[in-house]
């Protein structure tokens, strides 16, 4: 029989209200069943809106830092489950063992970050223009927050949304993408341990069409953060565009790594590796373009080959594989429907482009990895964003070529440069269009105290990380006292 798991609402474990549920399987290996979730509809959603608007209540006057101490011992709890969690994120979601620990240990750092907050979570205090007069400005919770994630991060990017907007008094529903509904169940039996109070945190699996658009349309619902795809954000903003909620939204990328002539390629190549066939090329941050300058073009791409053909590809459980599979069967199809258009456009295949299925791994969604050659800067592969491990060279002649054709997707996350002129790192940092730029490291890596999202498509303004993530989840309040005694007129009497 398999494990049946519950939604957390109001600080209960209950089944949908329906009785339905899904299945979670292992991508490495379909047979693997980790059990059946509850397929929730918009009952459920309801009453976890309401468990998180009660709870709200009393949640928004306990003392910012007594909220931090909860998040403390999140922090400790995650870590000292930060091997079981990674080892059922591994058999969840795919990615490898190394991997899903850095996935944890993100949740940790944002953990121990947003506790700490608790004793900052800075307002500003500023002279009056008038006698007598006290100005200053503090930050308020919004109320209840929608947190919808995907499953390429099933602990991490949870966390970055929870975590501050808890310490900041809001209450929250999380709706975790279907295909890593357990991890979100780790998550949350923590969340219980810790002692946060019921109906602070609620958690609703389900559909996106179902349980995440009603999420969306509640009315008691004040803020959406949403981290998924650009089709999708671009519907929930349209949503939360009539309710007029705020609505923060991470989504598409379509990273590039620039390698000039002057650049360390044993570095690069290690880079371009890591980003690229890292999470088997499933990030928002993912490597998907290497622009070379043309003098190392061949070299590095002869280099690249031979190592990409050498990755061993399985389960993710095995210490010794390096890439294990994607999601599931349509993100496979979709990988592989792209490779074909590469193909059709002309560019080059120089490794990889087929399913991977020897032996045992028939049962699993893997991929090879896989590198096109001679891609032009306006192909599809060179612009759309394919989610897999699939990287597209393209060859520049100069500095400002690479950054144009950098430059030249509607997305804008992450980024990356090798070169060892300064001058040249320096005019990346300022030219490149993404929220991120790295200089001799590879487009994955950001850590949780700075802000992470991306321009143009990618985003729709907010950063979430750092300290930026509290602009998110708090409305400001700006305050003025008046111990003059007197009524008196700014703009007015402060005027000579
Ligand atoms: C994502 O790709 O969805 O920088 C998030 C990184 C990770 C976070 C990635 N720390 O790749």
């Amino acid at each position: 029989m398999a494990e049946r798991y519950k939604n957390y609402i109001g600080g209960r474990w209950i089944e949908a209200k329906s009785g339905r549920t899904f299945e979670n399987r292992n991508p490495a290996n379909r047979r693997d069943l980790i059990g059946l979730f509850p397929a929730s509809g918009a009952e459920d959603v309801d009453a976890a809106v309401s468990a998180a608007k009660n709870a709200f209540a009393g949640w928004r006057l306990l003392p910012a830092p007594k909220r931090g101490e909860i998040l403390f011992r999140v922090g400790d709890l995650l870590r000292k489950r930060k091997e079981e969690i990674a080892r059922a994120m591994t058999r969840e979601m795919g990615k490898i063992l190394k991997e899903t620990r850095g996935d944890v240990q993100e949740g940790i750092d944002t953990a121990f970050y947003a506790a700490g907050e608790g004793r900052r979570l800075f307002g500003e205090t500023t002279p009056s223009e008038l006698p007598d007069k006290f100005a200053m400005s503090v930050r308020l919770p919004l109320g209840v927050c929608a947190l919808i994630t995907p499953w390429n991060f099933p602990v991490a990017i949870p966390t970055w949304k929870l975590f501050p907007a808890l310490l900041c008094g809001n209450t929250v529903v999380l709706k975790p993408a279907e295909d890593t509904p357990h991890s979100a169940v780790k998550l949350f039996e923590i969340l219980e341990e810790s002692g946060a109070p019921p109906g602070v945190a609620n958690l609703v699996h389900g559909s996106g069409e179902i349980a995440g658009a009603s999420l969306v349309r509640h009315p008691d619902v004040t803020l959406v953060s949403f981290t998924g795809s650009t089709a999708v954000g671009r519907e929930i903003a349209a949503v939360c565009g009539q309710s007029l909620k705020r609505v923060a939204l991470e989504m598409g990328g379509k990273n590039a790594q620039i390698v000039m002539e002057d650049a360390d390629l044993r570095l690069a190549l290690e880079g371009v590796l890591w980003g690229a066939f890292g999470t088997t090329g499933q990030r928002c941050t993912a490597t998907s373009r290497l622009i070379l300058h043309r003098d190392i073009r061949k070299e590095l791409t002869e280099m690249l080959v031979a190592r990409a053909e050498k990755i061993k590809i399985g389960d993710g459980m095995d210490e010794t594989v390096e890439m294990g599979p994607l999601i599931n069967e349509a993100a496979r199809k979709k990988v592989h429907g792209y490779v074909q258009i590469g193909k059709d456009e002309g560019a080059r295949l120089v490794a990889g482009g087929t399913i991977y299925e020897e032996g045992e791994w028939v049962h699993g969604y893997f991929y090879r990895p896989t590198i096109f050659d001679q891609v032009g800067p306006k192909m599809r592969i060179a612009q759309e964003e394919i989610f897999g491990p699939v990287l597209s060279i393209i060859e520049i002649k100069s500095f400002e070529e690479a950054v144009e054709a950098l430059n030249a997707t509607p997305y804008g996350l992450s980024s990356s440069i090798y070169t060892r002129d300064v001058a040249r790192a320096f005019r990346a940092m300022r030219d490149i269009e993404a929220g991120i730029t790295y200089v001799n490291g590879p487009t994955i890596g950001a850590e949780v105290h700075l802000p992470f999202g991306g321009v143009k498509e990618t985003g729709n303004g907010h950063r979430e990380a750092g300290t930026t993530v509290y602009d998110i989840f708090t409305e400001w309040k700006s305050i003025y006292i008046d111990f003059s005694g007197k009524l008196q007129k700014a703009q007015i009497d402060s005027v000579e």
